[in-house]
């Protein structure tokens, strides 16, 4: 299928800036009760950890300075959300889930946004009249860790589209476009249509891409769809579900692909793109 969306080419600045001004709300708030005790145990060991580098590899000050400066550049390129969730978020994750019985699940990234458009147990997720890319039938359902189905469950569902772009983070796509809130049937079953995104490509023009540069790193991500499953009773599950061959399922920039949340979609029996069945089993909040 070829591409017909002619929009203005997405820049660093552009996904940064939505991304950093939706990241800003009061994050405090939870951390509010923490300890001096803590936070002076947390903020002395990451300094010396870089303390530790530099006296391990011998930084210099020109090193130094350009350190200062990229990091300067990172607020005002807006890519402290991105810088974050591609190269810390994994391992907040794996200590956060550690305990969990339940789904694998893996990062947020910093491309959510709340309150998606509802679109039932049965549905396509909101996409333009010609949107790019191979339909894509997921079938699954929901249920908890001993097996019960969750009839109150809500997907929430949203991903680049087949160009790499996210809604509301480049320009020239519709506001929800590829983001849908669903709902489970009484069996816990849910059917969403959709399309295949493709591979994701961290923007090059900023300071991530700086690094990624000069470090002779690459700048992908699989292609994913992004999930936040939820249940009363239940932990939030927040994951990402990726495609059986792409090539960069082994070497994620963000770290953040599972075996268990790679898909296995079939053709459709119509001929017409890819079925896929993948379900969600939540683990109850302990009390
Ligand atoms: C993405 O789409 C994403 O999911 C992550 C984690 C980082 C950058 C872009
Ligand atoms: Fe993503």
């Amino acid at each position: 299928m070829t591409a017909t969306h002619h929009a203005p080419a997405p820049s660093a600045a552009d996904s940064g800036a939505s991304a950093t001004e939706r990241f800003k709300s009061d994050k405090y708030a939870n951390v509010a009760d923490t300890p001096k005790e803590r936070v002076s145990l947390l903020a002395r060991e990451v300094l010396e950890a870089v303390h530790s580098t530099i006296r391990r590899h011998k930084v210099t000050y020109d090193e130094y300075n350009a350190l200062k400066a990229w990091l300067i550049s990172v607020g005002e390129d807006g890519e402290w959300p991105l810088f974050l969730d591609v190269w810390v978020e994994h391992v907040v994750e794996e200590v956060a889930t550690e305990h969990r019985e339940g789904n694998k699940g893996t990062i947020e990234g910093p491309y959510y946004v709340p309150g998606a458009p509802e679109q039932g147990s049965r549905g396509s997720v909101p996409m333009r009249d010609d949107e790019p890319g191979t339909p894509l039938v997921w079938t699954g359902r929901v249920t908890s860790t001993d097996g019960s189905v969750l009839d109150q469950a809500r997907i929430e569902l949203w991903h680049a589209d087949a160009e790499g772009l996210y809604s509301q983070f480049a320009p020239g796509i519709p506001e929800w476009n590829l983001r849908g809130t669903f709902s489970v049937d009484a069996d816990g079953q849910f059917e969403i249509n959709t399309v295949r995104p493709a591979p994701y490509q961290i923007p090059t023009d900023g300071a991530c891409g700086k690094l990624i540069a000069a470090a002779g790193w690459h700048a992908w991500r699989p292609a994913h769809l992004h999930v936040k499953v939820s249940a009363p009773g239940h932990e939030l599950l927040t994951a990402q579900l990726y495609f059986p061959g792409d090539e960069h399922n082994d070497d994620d920039i963000a770290s953040a692909v599972k075996p268990e949340l790679v898909l296995d979609p079939k053709p459709a029996a119509d001929g017409k793109g890819e079925t896929v069945s993948y379900g969600f089993v939540l683990d109850p909040v302990k009390a």
